[in-house]
């Protein structure tokens, strides 16, 4: 008793695990909104989950066995024989006969598992506990899905489908071969193992016994082999209504043998399908295939777009990765337009940084710049593409300032850039989307938005590397071009000559000496000199060590360093999505 619920509680915790696969699967194929056969395979792993819950809800209840088939292939009458009770399901020749769903079982309470699914005129319940042989299961009868009714009985066939554990696919022996019907179920039998599935071929009697041993089942068994995804446990060709208790022959009509299976086929089910405990073992067989028959589906989906997608993978690397060195090499041109900026900005650090007469004198030099270049509105503003677009619309005089503002806002800080990259990827977009689309993509990957790096991303993601990259060269310039013995060795002359001058006024003052007005000019003047000469040797200076052009290109090598590995495919949908169904083919 123990070990059979600790049997339970295992099955069910692996019935579990089955479902949380099927749901990651699920979950993946959601995240594969451009690739066509995701959406298809998506709806296969919804059926399944929801085949599952229903399993899940009714797991240590009886067996569901299920006899489906064509219209007037003979379900009821094969119902009727097994349960050993000729009226128990309506069969008649006035067609359809069976308009709903009847479960003959041995207790009442055996078919709660089905009545929540169904309306009061969609079910009937045969209850008998003389049900010989069928304790341990529901038998059920089902209505056709081929008449004129098969609006109606579809949906209730497709529901008790679901909560079956054990499929009878009952073929009429006179026609068998009816692609609708066997095309029909091919989408059902693949939610069941092998081991669950049963084919009966009915009405054998009215066939000749050489003809359906040496033709009929054999071709028919091939048939099935071709149109279904898997294989029957078993092929029976039976003939019900000879074990009907009153067969009622017609006397024109009389079987033309006496040989068929269906000793087979209630053995079978009286004895595999019939035992405590099997319904647990069979669901989660089901449950096994039924993961495993939806796992290699998407594995030969994801296979089957295998070498296209591979081609225009490694095209789209290989053609984002030139768009991007092109892209930088036409930023290094670009860059060359923020000169008269960045001539600015290193003053502005000087001034920061520098102290004393010469200081002074560089505080007031970089005001006069930036107002002489009418840029000081603009970098005033935080945002280094603002000041950027600031510094070039200065230069170029663009007729609206707010223009080169706005266009900076919006990301095209490297228009020369962006050209060049999307130059690049429009040369070699619509050979990969056609790759992309023979692997299976929407013919929407056509769209230049589906491009990696597509809009100003690129542009903006350059120009923030090269601001961030020259504000670290400007202050790396401006630390450099203000060391202490630097800052001395400029101030000393000045501060010399207004020591000297000091130095002069004070002893004068102290052996009572008034010096005159001249005197204060001349030193004044002196002062003014030296001051100048030492702050335009300054600027000389400043200029070797820091031209534009040398700072122009050590920013330029740290943009290109760090471009190196940089890539937009990663943040690239179609990208993602490639990358993830090559992941999925094994
Ligand atoms: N000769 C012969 N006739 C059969 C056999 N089984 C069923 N029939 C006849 O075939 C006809 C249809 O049988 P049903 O059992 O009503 O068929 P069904 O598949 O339930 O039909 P629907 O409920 O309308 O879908 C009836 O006239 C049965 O007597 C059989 O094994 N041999
Ligand atoms: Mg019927």
């Amino acid at each position: 008793m123990m070990d059979d619920r600790i049997a339970r509680l295992q099955a069910k915790g692996e019935l579990e695990s089955v479902r949380a696969d099927i749901q990651g699967l699920a979950d993946t194929l959601g995240q594969l909104s451009i690739w066509r056969p995701a959406a298809g395979l998506r709806k296969a792993c919804d059926a399944a989950l929801q085949m599952l819950a229903q399993m899940a809800e009714r797991f240590d209840r009886k067996l569901v066995v299920t006899l489906v088939g064509p219209c007037g292939s003979g379900k009821s009458t094969l119902l009727n024989a097994l349960a050993g009770d000729d009226r128990l399901s309506q069969a008649g020749h006035r067609r359809p006969t069976t308009d709903r769903v009847v479960a003959f079982c041995s207790q009442s309470d055996d078919a709660d598992q089905l009545l929540n699914h169904f309306g009061p005129d969609e079910i009937r319940i045969h209850a008998r506990d003389t049900a010989q042989g069928l304790a341990h299961l529901i038998l059920i009868d089902t209505p056709d899905t081929d008449s004129t009714h098969r609006e109606r009985h579809i949906p209730i066939v497709h529901k008790v489908i679901g909560l079956s554990d054990v499929l009878i696919c009952v073929f009429d022996g006179e026609n068998p071969k009816r692609r609708d019907h066997t095309d029909f179920m091919a989408d059902y039998v693949r939610l069941f193992s092998g081991a669950s599935l049963v084919v009966a071929v009915n009405k054998c009697d009215r066939l000749s016994e050489s003809e359906l041993t040496d033709t009929i089942m054999p071709e028919f068994a091939d048939y099935i082999r071709d149109a279904w995804p898997v294989a029957p446990a078993a092929m029976l060709c039976v003939s019900a209504r000879s074990h009907l208790n009153d067969p009622d022959w017609d006397p024109q009509a009389r079987p033309k043998h006496h040989r068929d299976q269906f000793d087979q086929l209630q053995q079978l089910i009286g004895e595999s399908f019939n035992q405590a405990g099997f319904s647990v073992d069979r669901r989660l067989e089901n449950a096994r295939s039924l993961r495993s028959y939806l796992q290699e589906s998407v594995h030969e989906q994801a296979r089957a777009s295998e070498e296209q997608l591979s081609a225009a993978t490694t095209r789209m690397a290989a053609c984002e990765s030139e768009a991007m060195q092109q892209a930088v090499a036409a930023f290094g041109d670009d860059g060359d337009l923020m000169a008269p900026g960045i001539n600015i900005r290193l003053y502005q650090q000087l001034a920061q940084r520098w102290l004393g007469p010469v200081g002074w004198l560089v505080a007031v030099w970089t005001r006069v710049l930036v107002f002489g270049s009418g840029i000081a509105a603009l970098l005033r503003f935080g945002n280094p593409l603002r000041q950027m677009a600031g510094a070039v619309s200065a230069v170029r005089h663009y007729a609206s300032p707010k223009k080169a503002v706005d266009a900076a806002d919006h990301g095209s800080g490297a228009p020369l850039a962006l050209l060049h990259y999307d130059r690049v990827l429009a040369r070699e977009w619509p050979d990969i989307a056609e790759l992309l689309v023979d692997a299976g993509f929407a013919p929407s990957v056509r769209e230049a938005h589906r491009t990696p790096g597509h809009g100003e991303q690129i542009g903006r993601h350059l120009s923030q590397i090269w601001n961030e990259a020259l504000e670290a060269e400007l202050s790396q310039a401006g630390r450099r071009l203000s060391g202490g013995l630097l800052q001395l060795l400029f101030n000393l002359p000045v501060i010399g000559v207004l020591a000297y001058t000091g130095w002069l006024t004070a002893v004068n003052f102290f052996s009572n000496q008034i010096l005159t007005g001249d005197f204060f000019l001349h030193a004044f003047w002196t002062i003014v000199v030296v001051l100048f000469l030492s702050f335009f040797l300054l600027q000389a200076v400043i200029r070797l060590a820091a031209s534009r052009q040398r700072i122009l290109r050590r920013v330029f090598s740290r943009l290109r360093k760090a471009m190196e590995h940089h890539s937009s495919l990663p943040d690239n949908p179609l990208w993602q999505q490639a990358k993830m169904i090559e992941g999925l083919k094994n």
